[in-house]
């Protein structure tokens, strides 16, 4: 199994650490500064507009990137203020639908975004509460590091290592497919496994490794386009685990997506 360890990150790494790549496709002040010449750039800046080391994984079709957004002080300020702010959901929105049987989220579930904004995951359609403060602070962290900006957030809340996410890919048709799934994790750090399509179940056509990840308290996981077409993820149950974590997937909801149906429909 591939692995690759991001525990113990409670201070960003330095620059020798991990080989820095960045996302981030548009200039930065740096390279648009003109009177500063080649040789004299730190080379830690070269796609920077503010330093974040980045740690690419990939295999084949799948494409990440793993950065440390908030040190551990912030992060757990942040962690602080959701556990305040976000109201989880109850009663239908807090089910899911698996082969036509609905059952109990084995895990705490919000949908905050942009007005009017919905996603129907596992056979549940969850509607967009507004922007909490927080929420907006992650947001626009997430869009400085990387370029991109999100008009919605899935938020699951795992009180323990019992709690827990089945093998999924996050490929619904409202989804922007050309943007990233960026994926900010505060609280306890959990193992967060991808699995090739080809290599699930018993009978798997191919021999392909698991990619092993552990996402730390204050991480940004960035799942590029095309990984969600090939890989599938989870977050196992882990019995160890005793304290909370709060992870946030931003994504980004095509807006005029059920117009463009009814139109062709
Ligand atoms: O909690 C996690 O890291 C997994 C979240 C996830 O898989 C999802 O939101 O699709």
């Amino acid at each position: 199994m591939d692995q690759f360890l991001f525990q113990g990150q409670n201070k960003r790494l330095c620059s020798n650490d991990v080989p820095r790549r960045s996302p981030r496709k548009k200039k930065t002040k740096m390279e648009e500064h003109e009177s500063i010449k080649e040789e004299d750039k730190d080379p830690s800046f070269e796609e920077f507009s503010h330093p974040i080391p980045w740690q690419k994984i990939e295999a084949e079709g799948l494409d990440c990137d793993y950065a440390l957004l908030f040190l551990k002080e912030e992060a757990d300020d942040l962690f602080r203020q959701l556990e305040e702010e976000v109201v989880y959901s109850t009663g239908e929105e807090a089910k899911v639908q698996v082969f036509g049987k609905v059952y109990n989220i084995p895990r705490k579930q919000a949908t905050y975004g942009n007005a009017g904004l919905t996603y129907t995951y596992s056979g549940v359609t969850r509607l967009a509460c507004p922007w909490t403060p927080t929420l907006e602070y992650i947001r626009n962290a997430v869009t400085e590091a990387t370029g991109q900006k999100f008009n919605f957030v899935l938020i699951n809340r795992y009180k323990d290592g019992q709690d827990h996410m089945g093998e999924h890919r996050d490929d619904e048709k409202e989804l922007d497919p050309s943007c990233p799934i960026a994926s900010v994790s505060l609280g306890a750090a959990r193992d967060f496994i991808f699995r090739h399509r080809d290599a699930r179940g018993k009978r798997t056509s191919r021999q392909i490794d698991p990619v092993n990840l552990k996402l730390a308290h204050g991480s940004l996981l960035l799942m590029n386009p095309p990984t969600n077409t090939f890989w599938y993820h989870s977050l196992p149950v882990r019995k160890k685990v005793l304290s909370p974590r709060i992870n946030l997937t931003f994504r980004r909801i095509l807006v005029d997506f059920r117009k463009t149906i009814k139109q062709n429909h």
